[in-house]
């Protein structure tokens, strides 16, 4: 490993602000409402915060198409809002990162307004402008420049009939693609986050950072029967500049700063490879990466399979998160989430169908998760065991992306029972259902209207419920956090796969000088006899912490119950 670090020790807690809590009473979280709850995360013990994009912006994408990198959306609440924000999260002992969109912009951002004025434009080229294909009518289908789909089931390119040209988005139309092969535009934004930096923050959350390098000449990839339009991330996923351009990042921005920040990229397709080359070496580029091949485990394989539900599948649960464990266990770091604003929520996902096991799946997932190597990411509500919305029709998502891909499959044909099916188990208004804090109406959330209803089982799974019952997800997730922050095997002990064959038994170890901790969970409404599976390898072992109350006389490290987890020092 490279030389230590402080956040090699943190736990981060991800606050989806316009869903955490609402100050105003305009239905819409907002940062004063942040500062109103910090207690519970200081209670939780959490390290850092992360602040989901907080930034002017006209919402095409929940702020991911910002118009304004440097200052605050009205509706998120002032600039002194921020200030003050940021200020008490530094009385408290913690950090703060921020989310930075720097792949694309909003379409009101004054840089493509700019851009798209007219051909001449000297910010023309700071966005990536192609004419349209020779031989077809511009505008419509089959004159893009190039056939791809992109990552929201739409054609990536849109016509400007009044300069003539296609400009490429990889996301929304309203997400026009930065062209990072310009210097400008790669000063400006190092500008900017060297900004931030003096404005007090501790790091940052790259939206999407490997998909800046695109490969030129941009070019058609193969597409399916079904379709004008193809999977094109072979031609912009960790692309060939990419680590030039992290390169550049870490010595004009972050090497810049006063502290050591933590700085976490969003990468979407990286393979260990990829993870390796950014986080591990002497210099690493950046402290760690959100990788995506372990929450692609229940639904179909390959490019928009996301919205088509399998069997989660245990095995490749387990293997996925070995192979990253070990290729980054040298050299390099992981970051560790089960959960986040674009996943549904991992208690309905990998946990049990069974409401009688509700409660004990989400604490075992949680020490599942909690007890890998890397820095673990709480999802907001996910401390308190929060799960899936029972959407029933289409018309409820908020999600740009629910809709187009139901448009989308619509298109081809799909039923709509199975777009609905696909959507309700994965959508990611799922995890965006606003923060449940009380059983009172809104859950405590806001007393206007909140932007998306609670969930229905507000009443049962709220953080004043939760808040002095020692057998809680909260009370769990609190002693997980501290067994984390004082036990350096937990941080920095070597990572191996046990059982790895088993079909319901998720067995790992950690090791540290001599030091041994076995952890074993149970993903079954069944007992599981675990000295069996384990093959009676393992001596006598002492309880360190559990899901479930204390095991019966002998049971440590032989048996679990339904949906139980043990983390267990082996004597
Ligand atoms: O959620 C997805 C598809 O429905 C993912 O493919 C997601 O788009 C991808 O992980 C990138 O996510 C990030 O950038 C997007 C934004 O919509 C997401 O919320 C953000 O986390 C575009 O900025």
């Amino acid at each position: 490993t490279n030389s230590r670090a402080w956040w090699h020790e943190a736990v981060v807690y991800q606050i989806y602000v316009r869903s955490f809590a609402d100050a105003d009473g305009d239905g819409l979280g907002d940062l004063a409402g942040i500062r109103s709850r910090l207690d519970h995360l200081e209670s939780l013990g959490v390290d850092v915060i992360w602040l989901t994009p907080f930034y002017p912006s006209p919402m095409a994408d929940n702020g991911y198409d910002v118009s304004d990198y440097e200052a605050v959306d009205p509706r998120f609440g002032s600039e002194e809002d921020l200030d003050d924000l940021i200020a008490d999260i530094h009385r408290r002992g913690m950090r703060v990162i921020i989310d930075v969109v720097l792949n694309h912009t909003s379409i009101d951002h004054p840089w493509f307004v700019e851009s798209r004025s007219t051909r001449s434009s000297s910010r023309r080229d700071w966005y990536i402008w192609r004419p349209p294909r020779d031989g077809v009518e511009p505008g419509t289908p089959g004159a893009e420049p190039t056939n791809w789909l992109g990552f929201f089931a739409q054609p990536t390119w849109t016509y400007d009939e009044e300069s003539g040209e296609y400009y490429l988005h990889l996301f929304t139309p309203e997400q026009p693609d930065l062209n990072w092969e310009n210097k400008e535009v790669r000063q400006a934004l190092y500008a900017m986050l060297r900004r931030w930096l003096a404005r007090g923050v501790d790091g940052f959350r790259l939206d999407v950072i490997n998909l800046i390098s695109k490969r030129y000449p941009l070019q058609d990839v193969p597409t399916p029967h079904s379709s004008h339009y193809g999977d094109a991330s072979s031609q912009y996923t960790c692309g060939p500049r990419m680590l030039e351009f992290l390169d550049e990042l870490r010595d004009q921005v972050f090497d810049t700063a006063e502290k050591t920040l933590l700085t976490v990229g969003e990468m979407p397709g990286a393979t260990v490879e990829d993870g390796l080359a950014v986080t591990g070496g002497e210099r690493p580029r950046l402290s760690m990466i959100f990788t995506f091949e372990h929450m692609d485990v229940d639904h179909a394989p390959g490019w928009g399979g996301r919205y088509e539900p399998r069997p989660f599948d245990l095995l490749a649960l387990k293997s996925t998160m070995a192979r990253w464990q070990e290729g980054l266990g040298r050299s390099g770091w992981n970051s560790l989430y089960f959960g986040n604003h674009d996943q549904a929520r991992v208690a309905s996902r990998f946990g049990s169908r069974s409401p009688a096991h509700a409660v004990a799946s989400a604490k075992m997932l949680a020490t599942v998760l909690h007890m890998h190597r890397g820095t673990p990411y709480v999802y907001q509500g996910d401390e308190i065991g929060m799960r899936n919305y029972p959407f029933a029709s289409i018309e409820q998502f908020a999600d740009i992306d629910a809709h187009n891909s139901w448009a989308y499959g619509r298109a081809l044909g799909v039923p709509p029972e199975r777009l609905l099916a696909g959507l309700r188990q994965n959508g990611r208004d799922n995890a965006r259902t606003p923060m449940q804090w009380d059983a009172s109406e809104h859950g405590g959330f806001t007393t206007g209207t909140p932007w998306l209803p609670l969930n229905p089982n507000t009443s049962e799974v709220n953080v004043e419920a939760q808040i002095d019952d020692a057998d809680s997800v909260l009370a769990h997730y609190r002693r997980l956090i501290e067994l984390r922050h004082s036990s350096g095997i937990v941080v920095f002990g070597d990572y191996r796969l046990l059982a790895r064959d088993h079909e319901s038994l998720y067995a790992f170890e950690r090791t540290l000088g001599d030091e041994r901790w076995i952890v074993v969970a149970n993903f079954s409404d069944e007992e599981l006899d675990v000295a069996a599976a384990l093959g009676g390898a393992v001596g006598a072992a002492e309880l360190i912490l559990g899901t479930h109350h204390e095991p019966p006389e002998g049971a440590v490290l032989q048996r679990l119950r339904p949906w139980e987890a043990q983390i267990c020092r082996v004597l």
